[in-house]
């Protein structure tokens, strides 16, 4: 039965041209993002459902850290700011964002995530998001728009990035998400993301350090409230359903 439902879980990954893109919360937001549609078919019914975040209503809190990375203010620390910035070249600023999963247990299949965000500034509707996995170690800081690191040019404050702004081959190259806008401000996306990215940091944790999420279209920044925004609701959520 258990290798049924893996095997089966198996075949679901395999099929990953659909999984993992665009968005899940409301079908009017446009047809980039009508066909968003996380793994095809229903969770098996062992599967578990946790959510990761700073807030009252998340299973697991004190698990995340996120900032962004402006190139016109390439020094500059934002760990500690209410708003995740996101915009495109040639003043772009870049997302990273990270959730600890440690508590799922290592050998469980991973059969969807999600990412909820809360748009605090709205972008153009060409806006498009793309998200990716970082493949090195940062640090989140604690500053608003103070020199330190994480900033564009240095993932800490010892080290500069291989590719300013957490690019080159310090991020992976396979899309996990792919998001098109309009964002509109106060209104929440869910972003689906590829299981297996999360599958990765379930299985080996030493592998997680979150996510880099970029604006690929569009001059018109967007932004989404960070872990620090002083209301609950408005901060980064993960979810994750798995099969034990
Ligand atoms: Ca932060």
């Amino acid at each position: 039965m258990i290798g049924g439902v893996r095997a089966l879980l198996m075949l679901t990954l395999a099929g990953c041209g659909r999984i993992g893109f665009g968005t899940t919360n409301d079908p009017a937001d446009g047809p980039a993002n009508s066909d968003a549609i996380g793994p095809l078919g229903d969770a098996p019914a062992s599967a578990i459902t946790v959510t990761f975040g700073e807030r009252s209503d998340a299973m697991f809190t004190g698990v995340s850290k996120d900032t962004h990375l402006a190139q016109a203010q390439p020094t500059l620390n934002f760990g500690g700011a209410i708003e995740l910035d996101l915009d495109g070249p040639p003043t772009a600023d870049n997302l990273l964002i990270l959730f600890d999963t440690t508590a799922i247990p290592v050998n469980a299949t991973v059969f969807s995530a999600s990412l909820d965000l809360m748009i605090t500034d709205t972008a153009s509707a060409e806006a498009r998001l793309q998200a990716f996995r970082m493949l090195r170690d940062w640090n989140e800081g604690s500053s608003n728009g103070v020199g330190g690191a994480a900033s564009w040019q240095q993932p800490t404050l010892a080290e500069l990035w291989e590719e300013a702004g957490a690019g080159g081959s310090e991020r992976d190259t396979t899309v996990v998400a792919d998001v098109m806008g309009p964002f509109i401000l106060n209104t929440p996306i869910t972003i689906a993301l590829l299981p297996d990215a999360v599958q990765r940091w379930v299985a080996d944790k030493t592998t997680n350090f979150g996510l880099v999420v970029t604006q690929i279209n569009g001059t018109d920044g967007t932004g989404f409230g960070s872990r620090e925004e002083p209301r609950e609701s408005f901060r980064p959520l993960l979810t994750v359903t798995y099969v034990p």
